[in-house]
């Protein structure tokens, strides 16, 4: 029986509590790793999710890593929602090995593209804010939930690998795209001169603008930053980089189309607002490498939906079969601007 499939939702829930009448739930649709659903009991709303368990290969990780980033939090009492992972009835956090319950904060939304630079200030005054609060975290207590996700040499070297295992037919339809990664190798070299001399800190490693949940009816109030899944020992500056990734992108993250893509305007916000409770904590090679950061994790990023289209898609989830292609060129084209107007 596959237990993913939705009729199974309400059986899996009721292991945390007795379903009531009012029970619904709803399949959500961000998210390109888990399964997440919006589950409304006794009038409560809860995120029941399947985790996949190909990306992260070790689910305690995670849960323990939630559990000890939520107890920091509270013992520091940060000013918004701590998420955390609910045990089942049994006491376990996970139910048939890949099931969690998560904690919901109400009455909010999220937007899957930045609408303003003053949205992507605040989103990333909030950012700097959670990672302040982390500062005095030993970032020995966290465990890698996925090894070598932030080795950037390896991603590309996967690439490379890719482009040997690919079908013909792939590998010509993105001859472009594998050009131009293949050519602009010099951002990874830029970046290894510096990469051993940044600070370890405990970083959220995905805060794409999705991540936030936003007061409904306001596009500036943020109220809870989610996803911690990937929370790991790293740079701040792959955050910076993501943020820019995600914030500066005038499309949406699957849009394979040209001009207009890079928001010079909310790039400059979001650099602001990062900096507004961070400023006296970064170290100068931190703040001497952010358009740097911003320009590496796309790059990445490129080259991970690219390699995992070569691949055959067996990473991201794909709605269709050119949508890993199409992520892949959406940054590609946002680098390419970002490479003309950040220089
Ligand atoms: C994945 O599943 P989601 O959307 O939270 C990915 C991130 C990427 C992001 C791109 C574990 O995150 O690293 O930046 O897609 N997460 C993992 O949208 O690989
Ligand atoms: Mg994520």
């Amino acid at each position: 029986m596959n237990k993913s499939k939705p009729e199974n939702i309400a059986s899996i829930f009721s292991n945390f509590e007795k379903i009531s009448s009012d029970f619904s739930y709803q399949k959500l649709n961000s998210g390109h790793i888990n399964q997440s659903f919006w589950v409304q009991n006794n009038q409560r709303k809860f995120i029941l999710q399947k985790i996949n368990a190909s990306v992260f290969k070790n689910l305690e990780i995670i849960t323990e890593n939630i559990r000890c980033v939520s107890s920091h939090l509270k013992s520091r009492n940060y000013p918004h929602f701590i998420l955390e992972s609910l045990p089942f009835s049994d006491g376990s956090f996970l139910w048939d090995e890949t099931w969690r319950l998560l904690n919901y904060a109400e009455k909010t939304m999220t937007f899957e593209k930045v609408k303003s630079p003053e949205q992507a200030y605040e989103a990333a005054k909030f950012l700097g804010e959670f990672h302040g609060y982390l500062r005095d975290l030993d970032t020995n207590k966290l465990k890698d939930s996925i090894p070598e996700f932030l080795d950037f040499n390896s991603r590309f070297q996967n690439f490379k690998s890719s482009l040997k295992s690919a079908s013909e037919g792939r590998l010509k339809i993105s001859e472009n795209e594998i050009e131009f990664l293949l050519s602009h190798e010099d951002i990874l070299e830029n970046w290894n001169e510096i990469s051993s001399k940044l600070p370890e800190r405990i970083i959220h490693a995905d805060p794409k603008i999705s991540n936030f949940l936003f007061e409904v009816n306001s596009s500036e109030k943020i109220k809870a930053l989610i996803d911690w899944d990937t929370l790991m020992k790293g740079t701040i500056l792959y955050d910076f980089g993501d943020m820019v990734r995600s914030y500066t992108n005038f499309r949406e993250e699957d849009d394979p189309g040209f001009g207009e893509n890079f928001s010079l305007g909310n790039y400059k916000a979001l650099k602001k607002g990062f900096l507004y409770h961070l400023e006296n904590q970064l170290h100068p090679i931190e703040k001497e490498n952010m358009d740097l950061a911003g320009k590496l994790v796309v790059y990445i990023q490129a080259i991970r939906f690219l390699t995992d289209y070569l691949n055959g898609d067996i990473y991201y989830q794909i709605h269709h079969p050119e949508q890993n292609l199409n992520r892949a060129k959406n940054q590609i084209h946002l680098l390419k601007e970002m490479l003309e107007k950040l220089n």
